[in-house]
């Protein structure tokens, strides 16, 4: 970690070079932790893009950014804003660089695949999938890689059910998916999968039109039929849905599935007390670090004053939910993992509009995938000492290679 100092007057803070190492385990990046503390309102530049962007880290500034219209999402396309990876995740004309009101006419069309009804039905397939998965694991005998065996196949199965994803599909989508969501792969090869992905979903919701099907494919061919969303928006939805559902998910699972193997005391009472589940659930969503870095700026569309300072019109602007979910003013003793916590607004779903619009599904995932792992195989634990688990490298979202366990 290095940090360069450049000329600056009083109200305009250090640019911090932001060289984002890899991190193992669920280690919190250090710079991240210091600026949460000592420069909660500053300027960073990250390996990727030009310039610099400003960074806000502490939990009431961060969602002050998040909701305010006068930081926009639509102004960062195609502007080469200082970033961690060498490409843009979403693409033209997608949901995550749209402002209200497009954004809101987009994701309403969405929310139709996420009714309290569709999460129902959802939860009766993940319970199903995740069966068969855990029959699988237990024909075959210990010990596997947890990754390879669950934490892959089950979101990525979820995901493309909601879809409408063929079961055949789903190797291609997850090859895509890792290809896009990486800061690694190169800018070359993401932007040929998100190319090729686009094409994939064009096909997709081209054959799913007045099909009268409730898969999100489906749902998003009507809309187009309606006039409520063009081809481009329906893709770009699409895409994004996809790669979210089968690649967050997967790492996120995971390292709740690490974290409990490394705390037994909180795995012991987990198991004495089911019923704490959908807590414990929500501090681990708290208290993982999901991501390196930040993932997408916003733009000053006018001076803003943010904790005390002003940020100019035109400045990108990185929120950090990571530090906002350790922020002690909201969270006492926030570094430590606590089950008991019971007032625990965290943002790891980030805030506002782009609030994840699949926040549901993911929280079904979690709970049904630590509920069933132990009741299935009460002496899960890992089958190689803690410091010989490999950790993902050049990663955007933070989670292991392999999960090796034994029971
Ligand atoms: O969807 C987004 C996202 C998902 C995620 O799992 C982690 C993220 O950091 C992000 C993000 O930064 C922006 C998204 O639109
Ligand atoms: O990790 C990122 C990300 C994840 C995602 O699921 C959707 C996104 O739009 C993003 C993103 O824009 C930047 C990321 O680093």
């Amino acid at each position: 970690m290095t940090t360069t100092t450049t000329p600056h007057t009083s109200d305009e803070p250090q640019v911090h070079f932001w060289a984002v190492p890899d991190l193992t385990g669920l280690d919190f990046d250090p710079l991240l932790a210091r600026l949460l503390h000592e420069d909660p309102v500053t300027r960073v530049r990250l390996p990727h893009g030009e310039g610099h962007a400003w960074l806000v880290t502490r939990y009431e500034d961060v969602k002050f950014v998040s909701v305010d219209p006068r930081f926009s999402r639509q102004a960062v396309y195609g502007r080469s804003i200082t970033r961690l990876a060498p490409h843009f995740i979403p693409m033209e004309g997608a949901v995550g660089f749209a402002d209200p009101p497009d954004h809101t006419r987009m994701r309403r069309v969405v929310a139709r695949a996420f009714s309290a009804r569709a999460l129902r039905s959802l939860r009766d397939h993940a319970q199903e999938v995740m069966d068969r998965l855990l029959d699988r694991l237990e024909q075959d005998g210990p010990p596997t890689d947890l990754m390879e065996a669950v934490n892959r196949p089950f979101p990525l199965a979820m995901v493309s059910e909601l879809m409408g994803v063929p079961e055949g599909d789903q190797p291609l989508m997850a090859h895509w998916s890792d290809t896009i969501i990486s800061a690694g792969a190169g800018r070359e090869a993401s932007e040929q999968a998100k190319a090729e992905m686009a094409r994939y979903f064009t096909e997709l919701v081209g054959r799913s039109h007045g099909t009268g099907k409730e898969f999100l494919a489906a749902v998003l061919a009507d809309a187009i039929d309606e006039g409520t969303l063009d081809e481009q928006e329906a893709v770009g939805l699409a895409v994004l849905i996809q790669i979210g559902g089968a690649h967050a998910v997967r790492n996120n699972s995971a390292n709740m599935v690490y974290a409990l193997l490394t705390h037994p005391e909180h795995l012991a009472r987990l198991r004495a007390e089911p019923a704490l589940l959908p807590q414990a659930v929500e501090e681990l969503l708290r208290y993982i670090p999901h991501r390196n870095a930040v993932g997408l700026s916003r733009i000053a569309l006018e001076d803003v004053e943010v904790g005390g300072v002003t940020i100019p019109a035109g400045d990108p602007v990185y929120v950090s939910y990571l530090t906002a979910n350790r922020d002690p003013a909201v969270f006492p003793e926030p570094e430590r993992l606590d089950f008991d916590r019971d007032h625990n607004p965290h943002v790891a779903f980030g805030h506002g509009p782009h609030y994840c619009p699949g926040s549901a599904l993911a929280r079904i995932e979690s709970e049904i995938l630590l509920d069933s792992l132990w009741t299935r195989f009460p002496g899960l634990r890992l089958a190689v000492p803690e410091e010989q688990i490999r950790w993902q490298r050049g990663a955007l979202i933070r989670g292991p290679e392999t999960l090796p366990v034994t029971w």
